[in-house]
């Protein structure tokens, strides 16, 4: 991609167009380098790459263990056929952040990307981003088509870091006229915007953005490809606004919804430190929908989201298992981050707990035995590295991750990689097997024992007897922190406004 930029910059200097050099260059393979990396690609028999990436998906599939359970089936055959890892964490609990470090490969303490970012800001932060390789312009130089549709970066692929890109149709719409139940800029007291809302519409599937990149994938699945491919399908629901036709609601009738836990006095033991990085003052709090009565339909709307898209991910799956390409294909499936449904008094992401960073991650290698179950705490930015070496490619000497392909054979072997979560500068959650320590720039802490407290309900963080574990978790958090990045966003926290303006 880089030496393709330097040739566009060539000829826009010269006056030529680029839109139809750019178009005519990502498939001319008249280019010497090119040739013999395509050669080289046949002889290696490289496998493909089909990427899933589902937008604030938490743990309520039906394969995950989470409070809910949602019928996912076709979530459920991946990982029967795979490798479902129980306790994947985002390095960000927002889009943009999370997904910029799973595409570049390096933790937001080094490339300063901690908040809300545009695509083609991800590379100007710092000196690290500006020398790093996105994850498909290295695939790229090691002989792959590249191709993605639908919501991979924050923004799709503004950054145009695949050789093709199908486009993000209708993104989070299509949005009725007039919305149904939540609109902060009608409520008093609310502050920023957010396109959080619930209730059936459209009329047809059809209509749905994730509806047309499943259809763009199968597609692409039914075309000849001359080398081997990495091809990225990014599903936009679960994401607000909690819109599906219907008949995805119509499986969950009202009556049959169970809510999540809630607990009234969690915050009692949550420093103030937590309450003000963690404030989404956009956003619904449980208290206002329990006295709306709206707490169930909102529920039954992000489930009938997540049965919606299981079924837009099934159309790809069934396509690649009947395709030439059925037995030649990795395939990885991820959630940017999780999502709370009314635990700790909020519909939001944007915080440090378990809810906000616990995700869904699952691998399905070549020739897998499947149904494999790792419960080793394991980061969104460990697919990089592990896609690098299951396609047996060189190592980027970048990735900051750490391939998971020892945990594919051996699940239950004691990883010695806690899982991080960082939120701004200075804030972090890590987690291990058992634990979550979560700090804020103030020093303030949170100490959970996920196993026994899996709601995380009870701080530890002051009993004398862990002070050895929160030292052993806090000795695997990087030293050095890379400044915010001077691109990043974040409107309606009063604290991250203020970190931004500085
Ligand atoms: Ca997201």
């Amino acid at each position: 991609m880089k030496r393709m930029k330097t040739v566009l910059a060539l000829f826009t200097l010269i006056g030529l167009n680029i839109n139809s050099f750019g178009q005519a260059s990502s498939s001319d393979s008249s280019n010497g380098t090119s040739v013999k990396l395509e050669v080289l690609a046949k002889d290696d028999n490289k496998p493909n790459v089909l990427f899933i990436a589902v937008d604030d998906l938490n743990d309520f599939v039906n394969c995950l263990n989470g409070s809910i359970k949602v019928p996912t089936p076709n979530i459920d055959r991946l990982a029967n056929q795979g490798v479902l890892f129980t306790n994947a964490h985002c390095q960000a609990p927002i889009c943009g952040p999370s997904r910029a470090s799973i595409m570049t490969g390096l933790l937001p303490t080094t490339s300063g990307n901690y908040l809300q970012l545009k695509d083609t800001s991800i590379a100007k932060s710092n000196k690290a981003t500006k020398e790093c390789i996105f994850m498909p312009d290295y695939f790229e130089q090691h002989g792959y088509k590249t191709m993605a549709v639908g919501k991979i970066y924050h923004n799709g692929d503004r950054a145009k870091t695949f050789d093709e890109y199908g486009g993000g149709f209708e993104w989070m719409g299509p949005k009725p006229e007039v919305r149904f139940k939540y609109d902060p800029s009608k409520i008093e007291g609310k502050i920023g915007s957010t396109q959080t809302d619930w209730g059936a519409y459209p009329k047809y599937d059809s209509s749905m953005t994730d509806y047309k990149s499943a259809a763009w994938a199968v597609n692409q699945l039914n075309k000849e490809h001359e080398k081997p491919f990495f091809m990225a399908v990014g599903f936009v629901r679960p994401h607000v606004p909690w819109y599906a036709p219907q008949k995805w609601f119509d499986m969950f009738p009202i009556d049959s919804i169970k809510l999540p836990p809630y607990n009234k006095n969690d915050y009692d033991d949550i420093p103030e430190m937590g309450k003000i990085v963690s404030n989404a003052p956009q956003m619904p709090t449980t208290e206002e929908l329990i006295k709306s009565g709206e707490w169930k339909y909102a529920v039954q709307a992000y489930m009938a989201c997540i049965a919606f898209v299981d079924a837009q991910i099934g159309k790809v799956l069934d396509e690649l298992e009947n395709s030439e390409y059925a037995n030649n294909t990795i395939v990885v499936l991820w959630s940017d981050h999780g999502y709370h449904l009314g635990e700790k008094n909020r519909f939001a992401k944007q915080a440090l707990w378990e809810r906000d960073t616990r995700t869904l991650l699952i691998f399905k290698p070549l020739n897998a035995k499947g149904g494999v179950k790792c419960a080793q705490p394991v980061q969104l930015i460990d697919m990089y590295p592990t896609l690098v070496e299951m396609c047996k490619l060189p190592a980027n000497k970048m990735n900051e991750g750490h391939s998971l392909t020892s945990l594919f054979s051996e699940p239950s072997q004691r990883w010695p990689h806690p899982a991080m979560t960082f939120y701004g500068v200075g804030n972090f959650s890590i987690r291990n097997f058992h634990y979550r320590l979560i700090q804020y720039e103030d020093g303030s802490q949170e100490l959970y024992d996920i196993t026994k407290d899996p709601n995380e309900w009870s701080n530890m963080a002051k009993l004398d007897n862990l002070k050895g574990v929160i030292d052993e978790l806090k000795s695997h958090i990087p030293k050095e922190w890379a400044p915010l990045s001077p691109y990043s966003y974040y409107n309606f926290n009063e604290y991250f406004k203020e970190k931004i303006k500085q």
